[in-house]
């Protein structure tokens, strides 16, 4: 098994920091190949609660070698106040690598994500305000600011006009700003080039020679599936690849290396931000499943929407990230209820349609078609094998396996690492 991807099934927030931190122990590199510090994962261990947000989920395992790959953009300030956080409760975090192609955040990016999502009003994203889009614009525009320019004063200070020169008009025309001065990001930037030059690395060359070596190499998705430009519910979407093929380009490694591709499946669905959810419930079992599942945005604090399992979605992200295999999280959540609706397929303007539809107004149009599983009430928090599962517990985690289109290899039945069900 030498690299492996793991990914968000559904629009974020399934669990992948804690199934990222069980597979530590016996991986060697733990990857984050696109996003920022828009991601939130959450790793329980023991007593501890750790919230990540740029770093790997790797960086709680004392084996494990974290590495931020070029497809990731860096805030320096969030880096550096992450890395002390960690210090400060005794994570070591000298083994962490940085790509030098990894693009920065700048602060000019993120006033411009917050002002873009203020002047858009109702039709907002609701981003997560860390400077992800402008910052990624940026890189495809060619005006982005990478890791390496920190160490060529001059370039960065060239680097910074450029990008300023069309922002600072945009600044003073449409948000009625003042003029952001190329002189004093320069300067805000470089105090932080010495504390990250010893992590700076060539991350593509180590990582390509780790898996020639037989090393185990795990690439992390920040967000989901459907938060992905390409394949997900554009333009309510992140700006960046989370799907598996983003670990190629994100990491500089090649498909034909990768050889398991494991989605993080919740099992029901939750979404933070804007756009089309339709399992989504604005009733008491939303609330109850909010309140249940704990479900707040781990970087901004925003309640998450919460609705029913969604097959369609399942199967699409195995068509799209050639998943071999799905994590279950949160089952516990489910405990109680009596009966548990499933989402089978959508009902599109008078017609049964099976598959996620490709046309986005359709997406906003689909109705949810449910099929209804009998619950189960006895607590399953201390389950340690599949047959430890009530029966009707059972029979929800083969239902949804068999919608889903690949095997289930482990199930979670609460946040701490031992609180997991793997399956052979
Ligand atoms: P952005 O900031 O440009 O990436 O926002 C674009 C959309 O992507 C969504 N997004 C997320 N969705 C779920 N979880 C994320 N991470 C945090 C968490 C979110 C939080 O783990 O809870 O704390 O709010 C995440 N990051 C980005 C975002 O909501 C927009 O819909
Ligand atoms: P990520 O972004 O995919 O890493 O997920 P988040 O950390 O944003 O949100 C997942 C939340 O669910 C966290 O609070 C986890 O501690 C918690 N969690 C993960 N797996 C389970 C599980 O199986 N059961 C329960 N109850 N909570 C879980
Ligand atoms: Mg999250």
């Amino acid at each position: 098994m030498p690299a492996l991807v793991l990914l968000g099934a559904q629009w974020g927030d399934e669990g992948k920091g804690k199934a990222t931190d069980l597979l530590g122990g016996s991986v060697d590199y733990v990857v984050r190949y696109q996003g920022g510090n828009n991601a939130g994962h959450t790793v329980v261990v023991g007593d501890q609660k750790y919230a990540l947000h740029l770093l790997p989920s790797g960086i709680l395992s004392p084996g494990c070698t974290p590495v931020i790959g070029n497809g990731v953009v860096v805030d320096p300030a969030v880096l550096l106040s992450e890395l002390s956080g960690l210090n400060e409760r005794g994570v070591d975090t000298s083994k962490l690598l940085i790509s030098g192609n990894a693009h920065l955040i700048t602060p000019y990016n993120v006033t411009l994500d917050k002002v873009t999502e203020r002047f858009l009003g109702k039709r907002k994203i609701g981003t997560t305000g860390r400077g992800i889009g402008p910052t990624y614009a940026d890189k495809i525009n060619r005006v982005g600011i990478r890791v390496q320019d920190l160490y060529d004063e001059s370039i960065l200070e060239q680097k910074v006009e450029a990008a300023l020169e069309q922002k600072n008009q945009l600044l003073a025309k449409v948000f009625n700003r003042r003029a952001i001065e190329a002189g004093k990001v320069v300067e805000d930037m470089l105090q932080y080039a010495e504390q990250i030059k010893p992590f700076v690395a060539d991350t593509t060359l180590i990582l390509n020679d780790a898996i020639d070596d037989g090393k185990v190499v795990l690439f992390e998705g920040g967000q989901g599936t459907l938060l992905d430009v390409d394949h997900g519910t554009y333009p309510f979407v992140t700006s960046s690849n989370p799907t598996a093929g983003g670990a190629c380009t994100g990491a500089g490694v090649g498909p034909t290396k990768i050889s398991r591709v494991i989605g993080i499946l919740k099992a029901y669905t939750t979404r933070v931000g804007a756009g089309p959810f339709p399992t989504e419930l604005f009733d008491e079992d939303g609330e109850a499943l909010r309140r249940i599942g704990g479900e707040r945005g781990v970087t901004t604090g925003r309640d998450r929407r919460c609705g029913w399992f969604d097959a369609p979605i399942a199967r699409y992200a195995t068509r799209v990230n050639g998943l071999t295999d799905f994590f279950l999280t949160k089952l516990d959540v489910l405990t109680g209820w009596e009966r548990i609706p499933v989402c089978v397929a959508y009902e599109i303007d008078g017609k049964r349609v099976e598959e996620l539809p490709y046309n986005q107004t359709d997406f906003h149009h689909a109705k949810p078609i449910y099929e209804t599983l009998p619950g189960w009430s006895e607590d399953i928090t201390k389950a340690k094998t599949f047959s430890d599962l009530p029966k009707n517990a059972q029979g929800y985690v083969k239902a949804l396996e068999e919608m889903s289109g690949a095997p289930i290899s482990a199930i979670g039945v609460g946040p701490g690492r031992t609180e997991t069900i793997e399956i052979n």
